[in-house]
């Protein structure tokens, strides 16, 4: 079993049991086997973003929240799928953890989000380097039910397999790391957030928006493919989109392969680089904190 190399700065070992994982790497979700215990964390959690994310979301990712009706015990996937197909056509895939970038592309591609089965332990409340079933489906399900970002996913995923032929896996990660992951998005004169990563974590969802300490700096395709990325602080840059057809037009209208061509064998640009192109939001005034369990 290849198992996959996971997107971070160093190697974490994938904690998940992918023995009984399929050549999709789909698992079966024993809801039975969570504990009351398990239950009562996942509610913790949900209490504590459900709080955060009224102030700070994109209004389409609260919407999506409102309509997949998350209790306080952690969702039965299937029943979760019903309501999202209904919405934009995609359903849940139960993986046992991180699965390798062609299987995940893969899955994308076909309108299926892989969601990890298992929950964090109470020690790892506040942070924890590899995704669990609260980051993927509190932080990304939400967001698959607003049909033109569900879209952009899609064509994301279907750019992937392409990708991987290229030479552009490291730089369609990044796309993927600063907007599915740590997108901001205009809301009127406000920013709100829309990234998985920033909506699943108590400290970063203030901080995201709040702090003086990141860059803001209006998206750009090509600037988000080349800059990399930190996964063990707070995001030193964020990216600012106006609207998911923006990103959803980046995605779909953009043969990237120009892009990996030109690009693919320099350097990326330092996570809390500024260019003169760059359209800037907020301009960075300090350091930004490490997560508390880094
Ligand atoms: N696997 N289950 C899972 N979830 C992810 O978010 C994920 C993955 N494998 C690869 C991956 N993400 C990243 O490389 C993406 O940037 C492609
Ligand atoms: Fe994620």
């Amino acid at each position: 079993m290849n198992l996959p190399s996971a997107p971070a700065a160093h190697e974490v070992k994938l904690r998940g049991d992918y023995s009984a994982a399929g050549p999709d790497y789909a698992v079966e979700q024993i809801w039975h086997g969570y504990t009351p215990a398990q239950h009562a964390l996942w509610g913790r959690l949900l209490d504590r973003q459900s709080a955060l994310v009224q102030r700070y979301a994109a209004q389409q990712f609260l919407a999506g929240l409102a309509k997949l009706g998350v209790e306080r015990r952690i969702p039965r996937f299937d029943a979760a799928s019903e309501v999202l197909h209904r919405a934009t056509g995609w359903r849940i895939v139960a993986v046992p953890g991180l699965i390798p970038e062609q299987q995940f592309f893969a899955h994308l591609a076909e309108r299926r989000f892989p969601v990890t089965v298992w929950l964090r332990t109470p020690e790892e409340i506040d942070y924890l380097v590899e995704p669990d079933v609260f980051h993927d489906f509190f932080g990304h399900v939400p967001l698959l039910c607003d049909p033109v970002f569900a879209d952009f996913v899609q064509a994301y995923g279907a750019a992937g397999a392409k990708a991987v032929a290229e030479g552009g896996l490291k730089m369609l990660a990044r796309l993927y790391w600063y907007c599915v992951e740590f997108g901001l998005i205009r809301d009127g004169g406000r920013l709100r957030a829309y990234g998985a990563g920033i909506l699943s974590s108590a400290g970063e969802t203030a901080y995201s928006i709040d702090s003086d300490a990141p860059h803001r700096i209006g998206f750009d395709l090509t600037r988000v493919m080349r800059t990399d990325y930190l996964i063990d602080a707070y995001q030193k840059t964020y990216f600012v989109v106006d609207s998911f057809e923006q990103l959803f037009r980046s995605a779909y209208d953009t043969d990237f392969a120009p892009i990996y061509r030109a690009h693919r064998d320099q350097a990326g640009f330092a996570p809390d680089a500024v260019l003169p192109t760059d359209v800037l939001w907020t301009r960075a005034d300090g350091e930004a904190p490490r997560h508390a369990g880094a």
